[in-house]
């Protein structure tokens, strides 16, 4: 689905948009698992292993923010990462021995679905060596008004920054003390259907959704298999080995020379970046947590 030329752009810039990986029914199905999800998520009332909330969700109005590892909640998430036009493009940008590493589905509900701050993946799972990425399924089209993903060009060739606030991991570099520009950040839009694809060293954030669309996001982490994830040594075999994708597993992590911190002390608040991102005391992006008044206001 890619060629050299689509490549040599993804490792320029750190990112890349492929159109139409997926068909429009294709997209649908995995729509129609997100929203039998929301549904459920009416019996819950805090976040858990399946679901992180927005702050106003309750019963009568489900407010998802987040659904955790969609590929262990549903097997149509499994299935999709090993399509083969996503395999295809991962073939010519990390090689073609893959391993699925985790995975998350951002709602960002329209009127009010909430933002993430700068932040480098890698900052949260560094490896042995960094051909690991993060695919951006558009279940939904990502326009230029309902939040969309904003990646810093070639920023996945520079430092890895500081995610800490108050000496403990807090998952968003601190924008007032980072040399970027973030003026300069590339908006990745496109039709539902169409995959972002980027760096796990990329600068990457997105603004709250005040738009009256939604934009759900289905991601998925994938790392090249020699890419050893520098905090899971110690999971059980037949648990990573169930995560290979593609090609072959091997025990000879490769180790390539990267600019790692590690995310240690762990995070004051745990589950989810918004949860880790709330000890930020300086945000980039506007964040009203009162849903019902940015309705009133749009009404
Ligand atoms: O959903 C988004 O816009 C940002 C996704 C992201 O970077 C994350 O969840 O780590």
């Amino acid at each position: 689905m890619i060629n050299d030329k689509d490549a040599g752009f993804y490792h320029e810039n750190g990112y890349i948009v492929v159109d139409d990986v997926y068909s429009m029914a294709e997209v649908e199905a995995m729509r129609a698992v997100v929203e039998e999800l929301v549904e459920k998520s009416r019996k819950i009332a805090d976040h858990n292993d399946i679901y992180d909330l927005e702050p106003a969700h309750s019963a009568d109005k489900p407010r998802v923010r987040r659904i955790k590892e969609p590929f262990k909640v549903h097997p149509l998430y499994r299935e999709m990462v090993e399509h083969p036009n996503i395999i295809s493009i991962m073939n010519k940008l990390i090689g073609v021995n893959q391993r699925l590493h985790g995975g998350k589905i951002n709602i960002k509900a329209a009127s009010f679905g909430s933002p993430v701050e700068w932040h480098q993946d890698w900052a949260f799972y560094p490896h042995t060596n960094d051909d690991v990425l993060a695919i951006g399924v558009m279940l939904d089209d990502m326009t230029e008004e309902n939040g969309p993903l904003l990646i810093m060009p070639g920023s996945h060739k520079g430092p890895t920054y500081d995610h800490h606030a108050d000496g403990s991991f807090a998952g968003a570099i601190n924008p007032n003390d980072c040399p970027l520009d973030f003026s300069k950040a590339a908006r990745v839009t496109g039709k539902a259907g169409a995959c972002s694809f980027h760096h796990v060293r990329a600068v990457h954030g997105s603004e709250q959704n005040r738009s009256g669309q939604d934009r759900i996001l289905l991601l998925y982490q994938v790392a090249a298999a020699d890419a050893w994830d520098l905090q899971r040594f110690n999971e059980p075999w037949e648990e990573y080995e169930s995560r290979m994708i593609a090609g072959v597993s091997t025990l000879e992590p490769r180790l390539v020379q990267t600019p790692i911190r590690l995310p240690y002390p762990t995070a004051k608040h745990t589950g989810s970046i918004y949860e880790n991102q709330r000890a930020m005391k300086s945000r980039f992006f506007d964040f009203d947590n009162n849903p019902d008044k940015i309705l009133e206001d749009a009404d």
